[in-house]
């Protein structure tokens, strides 16, 4: 199990935290997600063996968000 923080400087309500946490937590293998709106991050947990970080980025940039990297 890992955990990594992403920055979306992007992130600015509610609206972005529901949708990125939603998007990122159904993926098989994250266990948790968790959006800090005024810090503008996105702290997740995850099997690395179920799951990469490109794809967990890659759900948040579906939902409109460009992930700093
Ligand atoms: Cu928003």
């Amino acid at each position: 199990m890992e955990t990594k923080t992403l920055s979306v400087p992007d992130i600015s309500c509610d609206h972005c935290k529901m949708s990125i946490e939603g998007a990122t937590s159904v993926l098989a293998g994250v266990t948790d997600a968790s959006v800090d709106i005024p810090g503008k991050t996105v702290t997740i947990s995850y099997e690395t063996d179920a799951v990469g970080l490109d794809e967990i980025v890659s759900a948040i940039e579906e939902q409109g968000y460009e992930v700093a990297r």
